[in-house]
């Protein structure tokens, strides 16, 4: 059983997470139509991924016996000024996320509740994968400035995601 606090909060956590898969798939749109197609795979590929960590909590809940109430979810940004003004909002967003999940992670320690606690760390270790991983593809986008042959190779080298 888990408490009500730790009950509410991953109903947050699942709305949060579907939302990230929605805004994931809209950065795939956008890059699609500038026909980046290596980039708006990673971004589906990570829209996808998105939807297994609601999933997860989906699950969770239904284990531990609570029911899971869907909310609605937030129409995500359709436009960026710039490519790295999507790659910004994917780091701002990753950070948001790791403090969503820091925060249920810190109810579950004050309450000893171990199953979730063990249940949690797996987000924890994701977080730091993920802010990672996108503060890495940046720092790629920042040495090949304006190149345009830089773009070519990074959407393809993005889109050789799996
Ligand atoms: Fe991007 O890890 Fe879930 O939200």
């Amino acid at each position: 059983m888990i408490s009500n606090k730790i009950y509410d909060l991953m109903l947050e956590q699942i709305n949060a997470e579907l939302f990230s898969s929605y805004l994931y798939l809209s950065m795939s749109a956008f890059f699609e139509e500038k026909n980046l197609r290596g980039l708006a795979k990673w971004m589906k590929v990570q829209s996808d991924e998105e939807r297994e960590h609601a999933m997860k909590f989906y699950d969770y809940l239904v284990t531990v016996g609570k029911k899971v109430i869907l909310k609605s979810i937030t129409a995500p940004k359709s436009d960026w000024s710039s490519i790295m003004e999507v790659w910004q909002d994917t780091l701002a967003h990753e950070k948001k996320i790791t403090d969503m999940i820091n925060k249920i992670m810190y109810q579950a320690v004050e309450e000893k509740d171990f199953a979730s606690i063990n249940f949690l760390n797996w987000f924890i270790n994701e977080q730091v994968e993920e802010v990672t991983t996108v503060e890495e593809i940046i720092a790629k986008f920042e040495m090949i400035g304006d190149s345009k042959q830089g773009l070519y190779f990074l959407d393809k080298e993005l889109g050789s995601r799996a």
